[in-house]
């Protein structure tokens, strides 16, 4: 297939241009920092830094880190970098306690992002024919809004569906005959039983082609099952609001890793303990910078992703490099019994089996018990109770192959765990330890 681009001369700009431009806006967004954000100018003061130490793209090191931490602290409008003219909306971060990030962006900054979005679907192949129905959650979160302003800039027809009441979705897709979703990982695993309960095949009875999807962590196993169960290709989406949202990273038609925009964001990995950087290729947390940020630009974001950075050239001639599936966050490794387990060694075993369904959760609990309960696949379980503990045994076999414990598993009825309408809630943790 013939690779499309939105905007050819920026995706493909020769990596000396690239990183020529790199430089000129990090000195350009450091420059303002200095003279407008009281949160930089104190940090800066603190290491002594002037906007003209900052020479080359390796003197980024000598700029401090953001971190969540420091996002909070400084709500509602502490970052803020230009006058209240100027600001144009408003999202928030939730995350998991405590007060929201607040996060702005100028008129600029809005069309900004729905640019990237537009080079995003371009690149997988989406254009003004297509239909998008958009089953992300509308309001403050990013997700929603930062795509449909990318699809309307690329001329889909988009359906501002937002998530959940699974019937109205599928009557919207039959009717409109949507072509592309944009949906979270678990929901669309939850989609695709629901057509399934329905006796439904989308590939005979629906016009779906393609899905983006992302927001949340999950795995090539998971993908692979979207793709058989909505009849989809799946495009790989990765994004934070602390960076406008989705459209940071997403995949190509070749679908191996996200190209990261470079020309708008500075892409570094450091090991997540000594914040020290890290040669391509290896694992560790990504740090991002805003390069074209109005309203709130932020200097080498900890977004506690767990990534590394594929550097070879691409076979869709983008040269903007791409950064791997993300495996973790730094923060959501689980430590059972001593053991260092990430939730997503757990979903790779699961989603493997055949046998198991779409839904999953973790439960840790006691004195560091931890409990798998997994959904049976529709039509998994045929009466025989020994088949159950059959299988159930083999799970657990198969976990403590990945992760080197053996958790307890439970098996529930196809559709009986609790699904969310935004991010799934894989792990509870009610140990005390
Ligand atoms: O989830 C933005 C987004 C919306 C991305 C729609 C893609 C699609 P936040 O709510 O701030 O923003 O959450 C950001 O979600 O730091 C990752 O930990 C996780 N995340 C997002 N996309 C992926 C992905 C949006 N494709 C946090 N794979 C990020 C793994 C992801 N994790």
């Amino acid at each position: 297939m013939e690779t499309m681009f939105w905007d050819k001369r920026n995706e493909t700009m020769g990596r000396p241009a690239l990183e020529a431009l790199q430089l000129k806006r990090l000195q350009s967004t450091v420059r303002r920092l200095a003279r407008r954000v009281p949160f930089y100018q104190e940090k800066f003061a603190e290491r002594g830094l002037k906007p003209a130490d900052i020479r080359t793209l390796a003197d980024a090191q000598k700029l401090p880190f953001t971190t969540n931490a420091d996002l909070r602290a400084s709500y509602p409008k502490g970052l803020v970098a230009v006058g209240p003219e100027s600001l144009a909306r408003l999202h928030t971060s939730s995350g998991t306690t405590g007060k929201p990030k607040a996060l702005f962006f100028s008129r600029r900054d809005v069309g900004n992002a729905a640019d990237l979005m537009a080079r995003c679907l371009t690149m997988t192949g989406v254009t003004r024919q297509d239909v998008l129905q958009n089953m992300m959650t509308y309001g403050l979160f990013t997700g929603a809004l930062v795509m449909h302003y990318g699809a309307e800039k690329v001329g889909c027809l988009v359906i501002p569906a937002g998530p959940g009441n699974s019937e109205k979705q599928l009557l919207l897709m039959q009717d409109f005959r949507s072509t592309v979703l944009h949906i979270t990982p678990s929901y669309a695993l939850y989609f695709a039983g629901f057509l399934e309960s329905k006796g439904i095949d989308p590939r005979r009875d629906l016009a779906l082609r393609k899905a983006f999807v992302g927001a949340e962590p999950y795995t090539e196993e998971t993908r692979r099952k979207i793709e058989r169960t909505l009849g989809v290709e799946v495009y790989n989406s990765y994004g934070l609001s602390e960076m406008s949202g989705p459209g940071v990273a997403f995949e190509c038609a070749q679908k191996r890793g996200m190209h990261l925009w470079e020309d708008n964001y500075l892409l570094e990995i450091v090991d997540p303990k000594s914040g020290q950087p890290l040669p391509d290729g290896q694992r560790g947390e990504l740090v991002l910078t805003t390069l074209c940020r109005e309203a709130m630009p932020i200097l080498r974001y900890r977004t506690r992703d767990i990534t590394a950075v594929i550097a070879r050239p691409c076979a869709c001639g983008r040269t903007h490099r791409r950064i791997d599936r993300i495996t973790g966050r730094s923060d959501d490794m689980l430590i059972v019994r001593g053991v260092n387990i990430y939730p997503q060694q757990i979903e790779q075993v699961l989603m493997a089996i055949p046998e198991v369904g779409r839904n999953y959760v973790i439960q840790l609990e006691g004195l560091d018990e931890m409990t798998v309960r997994v959904e049976l696949a529709e039509g998994g379980f045929d009466g025989q109770v020994s088949r159950l503990a059959r299988l159930r045994e083999e799970i657990g076999a198969r976990l403590r192959a990945e992760i080197l414990t053996k958790p307890k598993v439970e098996l529930a009825p196809p559709g009986s765990l609790p699904v969310s309408e935004g991010k799934a809630k894989r792990v509870i943790d009610t140990r005390k330890l």
